[in-house]
């Protein structure tokens, strides 16, 4: 039987994650962690949560210990927008905050999952068919997290045997819980905007290429890499995952199937701008298929008929 504590578990992923872990493993056997406790009448409400910083080791240690965990999903972090007018918090829960994880994993014997980002790339990664194993200079604070994240994780495994993994997520796309500030944000925001007033002003540029995924598909990839034959895993902490890469004008176009009326026009953030020029445009992640069979099951067409419907019933704003 697992025992499960989520760090960062109100965010976007975390939320989603901790309700699908608590119908796998039982809910008293997944805690929720974050800075907050969770909304009363939350879902997250529901089983047990514990209000802890990733940055003060010692709070990770004593929850571990109170609720005998054995497996640590670490999904605290601030996203690459936020990071960038945050530097020295960023660097803090990214990379003090995974240290104080691994640590806490090493005295204890737990598991660890966490993700790192295709922000982990930069302007000098081939940016066609990111390869898994290729030049990894970010330009970014966020990225530099990821890329020391990544290396950490690998360290702790090999010097310690932490069994660490983790996974390189594109975009996530979801309706549960808005994203935290990223870059890639725009992409959920736009749904939101499309069924209330049947337009969008986006922040990135025609052309700004990027890797996206469903959160369905995120939720399980994480799961199943974590349920993976550990033998099989060459690439433990740095799988790249993907489902599909478009642009804005794409994404605005299949909305527009729907919604022969949606406009969308441009009102380009430069720091969001210039952080996704330095973003793959979209990443091979065969490693993945052929080590623990990842397979996405939501492409372009499925996720946006999706959203639509979801968002839609959320906000009770019919959009057909
Ligand atoms: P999010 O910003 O929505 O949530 C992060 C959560 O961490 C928040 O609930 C926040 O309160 C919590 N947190 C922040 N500082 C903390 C601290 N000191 N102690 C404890 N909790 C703290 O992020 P998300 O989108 O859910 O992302 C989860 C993970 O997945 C992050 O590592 C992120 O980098 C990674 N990721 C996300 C995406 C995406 O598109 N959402 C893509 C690639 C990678
Ligand atoms: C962001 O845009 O910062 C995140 C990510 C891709 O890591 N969504």
């Amino acid at each position: 039987m697992k025992n499960i504590l989520i760090i960062g578990a109100q965010g976007q992923i975390g939320s989603e994650l901790t309700c699908k872990l608590r119908k796998k493993y039982g809910v008293d056997n997944v805690v929720s962690g974050d800075l907050y406790p969770p909304p009363r009448g939350s879902k997250l409400a529901d089983g047990p949560n514990e209000v802890l910083d990733i940055t003060v080791a010692g709070t990770i240690y004593q929850v571990v210990k109170d609720h005998k965990i054995d497996t640590i999903y670490n999904l605290a972090a601030l996203l690459s927008a936020v990071a960038e007018q945050r530097p020295q918090d960023a660097w803090n829960v990214g990379v003090n905050g995974m240290y104080n994880v691994l640590e806490v994993a090493r005295e204890t014997k737990c598991a660890v999952f966490t993700p790192s980002s295709i922000g982990s790339f930069g302007p000098t990664t081939p940016m066609d068919n990111t390869p898994q194993d290729t030049i990894q200079r970010p330009t970014t604070i966020y990225g530099v997290t990821k890329v020391t994240g990544e290396l950490l994780c690998d360290y702790y495994y090999k010097r310690f045997g932490v069994d660490t993994r983790g996974l390189r997520y594109p975009g996530i796309i979801s309706y549960v819980t808005l994203p935290g500030g990223g870059t890639t944000d725009y992409a959920v925001e736009i749904f939101y905007e499309a069924i209330k007033h049947r337009k969008f002003v986006c922040p990135l540029p025609k052309g700004a290429f990027l890797d996206m995924m469903y959160m369905a598909d995120a939720l399980d990839a994480a799961i199943d890499l974590m349920e993976a034959d550990p033998a099989k895993l060459k690439h433990r902490n740095s799988f790249n995952v993907t489902a599909m890469s478009f642009d804005p004008e794409i994404l605005a176009n299949e909305i527009k199937k729907h919604m022969p009326d949606f406009e969308m026009t441009y009102d380009v953030d430069p720091v969001k701008e210039a952080i996704a020029a330095t973003w793959p445009n979209s990443m091979d992640d065969s490693a993945a298929r052929e080590e623990w069979g990842w397979n996405p099951k939501f492409e372009l067409p499925e996720m946006t008929a999706d959203m639509l419907e979801k968002v839609s019933e959320k906000l009770g704003i019919a959009y057909k």
